[in-house]
């Protein structure tokens, strides 16, 4: 058997391959066999370029088909896909260029030339199941981006584990509304999808009044919590609306009980929560038949081990993962790399959870310095140097905090140099030119001085519980 990915998504695709694979609302859908084609016409493009297996192709555009075709069309010849969020400011994507020595830079207009390409049939060599399929930035557990090295095997190991865990078929239709420069919308998404065989709606982004007109004829929703708390505020959300979906999936951030609670209230669906990280794909799942408890994670997805570190009397440590999903390392970063695993070969998440008595694990924290904000990671420590860099400032803190539409907000404390003046209006303007839109704070504080302990460092935990009611 074939392990590289696409070979796995082909093994699923329907018999007849005229049936849809993607359906947009305001055009003609596409259908498997377009999808074939297409992607294999952008392959032969891509070859025709010069690019060879191994090499990158740093992609930051827009959410559209053709973006999706590009991806298929990379993960088929074995050229290394790398997707950058289009709100990266410019003094953002020269560090991903400079570290990925990217092949090909495809943007908008470059992505049109290539889409543009005569469909055609393409051969797909045979890939090497721990040959690299795609490369995603993220910060793992400290320090700036690292690209976490994602192998066919990683990728294909998930999408079938998943395909049989949440019971995809070729009826069913997915209502796909998440960007696709991430896990969640490009990976787990579209490849439960394409490896069952089934369709989905393709819509350009959150849209609540597109995805509860779209329900009627859908079946699954994938989301971030933010996308639950949002539809929740539509009165139209009813059991009549959610007749025909027989899932939601929620994850990337936590989903809070009280949501899971009025969701069910709402719908009479439970939702699914999953967890995962963009090192490891998938890593633990509530059931689809059988109990989804609210605040958990579900035990771990089969052929994933977790397991707790150093745990305190409660059972609570440091939640430790294994598998055949788990990146192989950190691009081009040994350092990086070697301090993410154990000794015995486990990924350090740098979360912190427990298992209860019947295996469903728990997080109940990060040990990690991490803001998740509408399921996108903000790494203070990057705000923290964007904001320090600025004429006037002495020191700063970031912190996250309770935010009802996005679970986490962002918000900087700064403390301006003796005898200068630091203003929130000129800090936002100059964050604009350096930090893509979610990374900015919702709200900036200025302020005398830091809460500090005996040692002299920065308490954010005091800061945090301070301010927790900012945005209540
Ligand atoms: C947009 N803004 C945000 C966010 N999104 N600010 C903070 N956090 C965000 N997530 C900014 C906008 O730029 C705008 O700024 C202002 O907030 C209001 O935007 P709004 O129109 O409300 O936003 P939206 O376009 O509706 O987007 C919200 C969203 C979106 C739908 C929640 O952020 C989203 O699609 N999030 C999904 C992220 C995702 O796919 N994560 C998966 C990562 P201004 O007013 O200044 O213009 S994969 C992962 O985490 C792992 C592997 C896993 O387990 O899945
Ligand atoms: P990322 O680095 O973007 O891949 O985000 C991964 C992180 O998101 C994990 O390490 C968790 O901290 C968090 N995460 C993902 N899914 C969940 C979930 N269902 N509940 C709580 N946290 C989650």
């Amino acid at each position: 058997m074939r392990h590289s990915l696409f070979a796995s998504l082909q093994r699923g695709f329907p018999e007849d391959l005229n049936a849809p694979a993607l359906v947009e609302p305001t055009a003609s859908s596409i259908s498997y066999g377009d999808l074939l084609r297409r992607s294999g016409g952008i392959a032969a493009a891509l070859q025709s370029q010069g690019l060879r297996q191994g090499d990158r192709l740093l992609v930051q555009t827009g959410k559209s088909v053709e973006g999706l075709l590009l991806y298929l069309a990379a993960i088929r010849s074995g050229i290394v896909y790398v997707p950058l969020n289009p709100g990266y400011t410019a003094a953002e994507i020269d560090y991903f260029v400079r570290d990925a020595e990217p092949a090909l830079f495809v943007d908008e207009a470059r992505l049109a030339a290539l889409a543009s390409a005569p469909a055609a049939e393409f051969a797909d060599p045979e890939l090497a199941a721990e040959s690299l399929a795609a490369i995603l930035y993220t910060s793992g557990t400290t320090g700036r981006s690292k690209g976490a090295m994602l192998s066919q095997r990683n990728l294909a190991s998930n999408a079938e584990t998943l395909i049989g865990e949440w019971k995809f078929t070729g009826s069913d239709r997915l209502i796909h509304a998440l960007p696709i420069f991430h896990v969640h919308g490009l990976f787990v998404a579209t490849h439960c999808v394409l490896g069952s065989g089934a369709s989905m709606l393709w819509l350009p982004g959150f849209d609540a009044d597109a995805i509860l007109a779209a329900m009627p004829d859908a079946t699954v929703l994938m989301g971030v919590p933010t996308f639950y708390t949002r539809l929740l505020a539509r009165p139209d959300l009813t059991p009549e609306r959610t007749s025909s979906m027989r899932l939601f999936v929620s994850g990337s951030a936590p989903l809070s009980a009280e949501t899971h609670r009025a969701w069910e209230g709402r719908t009479g669906h439970r939702i699914l929560e999953r967890y995962g990280m963009t090192e490891t794909g998938m890593l633990a799942s509530n059931p689809y038949e059988g109990a989804r408890r609210a605040g958990s994670v579900g035990p771990p997805l089969p052929g994933v081990d977790i397991r707790i570190a150093s745990a305190d009397a409660d059972g609570v440590g440091a939640i430790e993962v294994r598998g055949p999903n788990v990146t192989s390392g950190y691009w081009r970063n040994f350092e990086k790399t070697a301090e993410s695993f154990t000794p015995d070969g486990f990924f350090r998440t740098g979360d912190l959870g427990r298992f209860d008595n019947d295996g469903y694990l728990w997080i109940v924290g990060r040990a990690k310095d991490l803001i998740i904000s509408g399921g996108f990671n903000v790494y203070p420590a990057e705000v923290e140097d964007a904001i320090e860099a600025l004429p006037g400032v002495a020191e700063v803190a970031v912190v996250g905090v309770p935010h009802p539409d996005f679970g986490e907000g962002v918000i900087a404390v700064i403390v301006p140099r003796p005898d200068q003046v630091v203003t929130k209006e000129r800090v936002s303007a100059a964050l604009r030119e350096t930090l893509a839109a979610y990374k900015r704070p919702k709200r900036i504080l200025i302020r005398d001085a830091l809460p500090r302990n005996a040692m002299g460092k920065v308490e954010k935990a005091v800061l945090r519980k301070e301010l927790a009611g900012l945005f209540a």
